[in-house]
């Protein structure tokens, strides 16, 4: 039977939803016991991840695909981990301004989560909100990330989907081919269309992306936006012509359990007096880290 919170939640009441993710970050007891009722009946929201370097425009295509979303009548949450992000932590009045169309529409909810300087706990947030979101009956959840693996989440075990964002002007080419961005997305924006080096930056991503999706968008005005959704809509039912949406899930609920697993780990290791010895003996030089690892490892 569910909570009485988690009614509210699978209602989609946002004051719920805000109070039970407010609890999660906090590490209330109760509020992981409330996930136990909602995680079962969550799972069928298309998670899509952005990420890119700051000031390429992730925030202002958010706010744009946003109001595509809701014109095709779909329910929307946000979650924004870009540290500098106008619509996060750093500038909190820039993401209110920012997102004012969307606020009160009871249909999206945005939850921005400020880089606490804990990477774990950053992460865990990251999936409590999205599996809260879900919960409500969110269609899509747009997360927004910094970089594609720094700072925070590791977008491709986090998404569906992972949109990687360039923009012509920050850096040149050669940053937007930085090892790792072209294996982690599976559609490519170059946002900021109408900027010089807009269309050669596109070529280039095209000429090294072996047949991904490379589109053009200009968030500002909304062009080429329609056609960005088209795109994340036509992934979305390739994972689910085939195995893609199970294994994509699969590994969101794999990363999503090691950090559970590892941050309890480390914690109760710390917290033993066998390892508060094997530390001191390490300390001491009376052993070595490799066979105090051993040990410890044996031990538990
Ligand atoms: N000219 C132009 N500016 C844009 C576009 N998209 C975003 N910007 C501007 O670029 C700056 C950074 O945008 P923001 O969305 O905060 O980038 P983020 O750091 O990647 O989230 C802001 O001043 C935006 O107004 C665009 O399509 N064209
Ligand atoms: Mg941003």
């Amino acid at each position: 039977m569910p909570s009485p919170l988690s009614k509210r939640i699978l209602k989609g009441e946002a004051a719920a939803a805000a109070r039970l993710m407010r609890d999660l970050d906090d590490g209330v007891p109760a509020a992981a016991a409330e996930v136990r009722h909602l995680y079962p009946r969550a799972g069928r929201a298309h998670v899509v991840g952005i990420a890119g370097p700051p000031g390429c425009g992730k925030s202002t295509l958010v706010d744009a695909l946003v109001a595509v979303l809701r014109k095709e009548g779909c329910s929307v949450g946000v979650v924004a981990v870009d540290p500098s992000s106008p619509l996060s932590g750093g500038a909190v009045l820039g993401d209110r301004i920012r997102m004012q169309r969307h606020a009160s529409d009871p249909k999206v909810f945005i939850r921005s989560l400020a880089s606490r300087g804990s990477l774990g706990g950053l992460s865990r947030s990251v999936f409590d909100t999205v599996t809260v979101m879900d919960a409500m009956g969110k269609d899509v959840i747009l997360l927004e990330t910094a970089g594609v693996g720094q700072d925070g989440v590791k977008i491709a075990g986090a998404a569906h989907t992972v949109l990687v964002v360039e923009a012509p002007g920050a850096g040149d080419e050669i940053q937007a081919l930085k090892a790792g961005i072209l294996e982690v997305g599976d559609l490519y924006v170059v946002n900021k269309r109408s900027q010089r080096g807009a269309q050669r930056l596109a070529r280039t991503l095209r000429e090294n992306l072996g047949g991904k999706p490379v589109l053009l968008t200009e968030a500002l005005t909304g062009q080429g936006v329609n056609e960005l959704l088209r795109a994340i809509e036509l992934h979305r039912r390739s994972l689910q012509r085939g195995s893609g949406w199970e294994v994509r899930s699969g590994a969101m609920a794999r990363t999503a359990f090691l950090e559970l697993v590892e941050t309890g780990f480390r914690e109760s290791l710390l917290g033993n007096p066998l390892c508060k010895k094997l530390l001191s003996d390490i300390a001491a030089r009376r052993s070595d880290p490799y066979s105090a690892a051993r040990r410890a490892l044996r031990g538990l």
